[in-house]
């Protein structure tokens, strides 16, 4: 069969021949209703039988992978996709550096694989969850459509995890397949396994956010397996990346609308100080401190999904082979680092600086480096938009020590530039770095569901061009 065609015949869209798996094919089919169920249930709430205007792939060319129509949720074709095999690929880095890229499990690294492709798996369905009630408030037909499109995406993630799980691992891949539905975002008992993942996504200030900030790791991540020697690892989470520029696309253009409607309004208000926060919310929109906030908080909860910053974990995994840095294969060095250093922030009798330290071991630092360098990217285009409007402020990154729960800083508190606080002070001055209770009631008075099409809510600018180029009034959800 053509790899680039996916073929639509049986119960799972697939490009990896499965009608020829047989084993692989029952045991999907088998999982199939388990994921119905669980979409069902922890799906969009009040949605699932409404049409919507999503795309599906049908092909892995990057020239034109995407059909888009109406579909109803619960009938989207997820499916198994992998990015076409490159012939003759060689494991890119590690001690096995140079030999054949593995087309099936090394043994001696089997457990390890199999807790990055769990641990993977679970924040798909994760933020699904998290993301469960965001339909009812959605700014726009167009706004909730994209909700709908990462949501259905991210299921597709799990679908793609589950795959590897399912063909590659045997009586274990199949119990952590059923555990990837039986664990809940949130819940005390049965909580998902890395801790943003925990944490509620409550507004649509907050989903934008979460797609900038913790799918922008999501990107990072996937780079990094991308570069596996794992070679059903690598081509699983090559397509999976085209599909996550969207969702980062969702974050990006979302603050950027809502920051361009709060500066428009303030300026038709004649208000040029960011710091007159009552005057600013009484014209409907969300005033630049609190959009501030927002950032530092799901700036820092992702900073700890990158682990500890010195890490035996992340050492081995890049020694075997199995998880490389970002975009490895454009790095110049030996690719193996046995040697190396690299200099890590730590708290270093009790002040914050930097320590070299064996580049193996800092690997986790380093992906977390580079994913600084990406966001601190897509914060100046926001800045741009304000400054384009004429109004004196800046959205900043917060210190990498600011409101950490994972890796060295968890143990101190720090302000947003990196001052160690006493406890007494950050109780105090907590307020002014994240969200409070009074920011937070604020948002949610606005988040008023607008299902008009055409219609936006009045925190937020409309998009400069449609899905799928189609005119403002389209509706992109027909709601049931
Ligand atoms: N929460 O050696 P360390 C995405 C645990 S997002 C809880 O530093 P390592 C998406 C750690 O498990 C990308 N526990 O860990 C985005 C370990 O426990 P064990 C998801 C944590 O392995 C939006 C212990 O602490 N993909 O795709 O170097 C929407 C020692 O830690 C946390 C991946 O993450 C935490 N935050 O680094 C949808 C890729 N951090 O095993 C989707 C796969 C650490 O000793 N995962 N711990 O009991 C990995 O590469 C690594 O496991 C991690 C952690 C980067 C997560």
């Amino acid at each position: 069969m053509n790899i680039q065609q996916v073929d639509y015949d049986g119960l799972i869209p697939n490009n990896v021949a499965l009608g020829q798996d047989v084993r692989v094919k029952r045991a999907l089919e088998k999982w199939h209703p388990g994921y119905i169920n669980w979409w069902n249930d922890m799906g969009p709430e009040g949605f699932q039988e409404s049409l919507v205007y999503l795309r599906t792939a049908i092909s892995v060319d990057p020239k034109g992978w995407a059909k888009f129509d109406y579909v109803r949720m619960p009938e989207y074709r997820w499916g198994v996709l992998l990015a076409p095999a490159l012939e003759g690929r060689k494991i890119p880095f590690g001690t096995h550096k140079g030999e054949d890229a593995w087309q099936e499990v090394p043994g001696e690294y089997r457990a390890m694989l199999r807790r990055l492709v769990v641990i993977q798996g679970d924040t798909e369905p994760a933020s699904v969850e998290q993301q469960r009630y965001l339909g009812k408030t959605a700014p726009s037909l167009y706004d909730m459509r994209n909700l709908f499109q990462v949501n259905v995406e991210e299921g597709r993630h799990l679908w793609a995890m589950v795959y590897l799980l399912q063909k590659y691992f045997g009586t274990d891949g199949r119990e952590e397949a059923e555990a990837l539905l039986q664990r809940r975002s949130g819940n005390p008992d049965t909580p998902r396994m890395l801790g943003a993942f925990n944490e509620k996504t409550p507004d649509w200030l907050s989903f934008f956010m979460f797609t900038f900030f913790t799918d922008r790791d999501g990107k990072m991540q996937l780079e990094a397996l991308a570069q596996s020697g794992f070679d059903p690892l690598s081509r699983t989470c090559r397509f999976m990346l085209t599909e996550e520029a969207h969702h980062m696309f969702v974050g990006e253009t979302g603050v950027t609308r809502i920051i361009q409607r709060t500066c428009e309004a303030m300026k038709e208000a004649g208000i040029g100080d960011h710091n007159e926060i009552e005057r600013v919310r009484k014209l409907g929109v969300i005033d630049l401190p609190t959009i501030q906030k927002k950032a530092n908080m799901h700036f820092s909860l992702t900073l700890d999904l990158f682990g500890n910053e010195i890490s035996t974990n992340a050492a081995n995994a890049f020694h075997a082979g199995l998880k490389g840095r970002y975009r490895e294969d454009r790095l110049k060095d030996d690719h193996q680092l046995e040697t190396g250093t690299y200099p890590v922030l730590r708290l270093i009798d009790g002040k914050i600086q930097n320590e070299d330290s064996p580049a193996l071991a800092a690997l986790n630092m380093r992906l977390r480096d580079d994913y600084v360098v990406d966001c601190n990217n897509g914060v100046a285009r926001w800045n741009k938009v304000i400054a384009d409007i004429g109004i004196p402020f800046e959205i900043k990154l917060p210190h990498v020590a600011f409101h950490r729960h994972i890796g060295e800083f968890s143990k101190i508190k720090a302000d947003v530039i990196g001052n160690v606080l006493g406890d007494t002070d950050w109780s105090k001055r907590r307020g002014e770095f994240l969200p409070s209770e009074d920011d937070r009631a604020f948002i949610e008075s606005l988040m008023q569901p607008q299902t008009a099409p055409g219609k936006f809510a009045s925190w937020i600018a409309p998009p400069k061009v449609g899905i799928d180029n189609k005119p403002g009034e389209f509706e992109y959800v027909k709601i049931a």
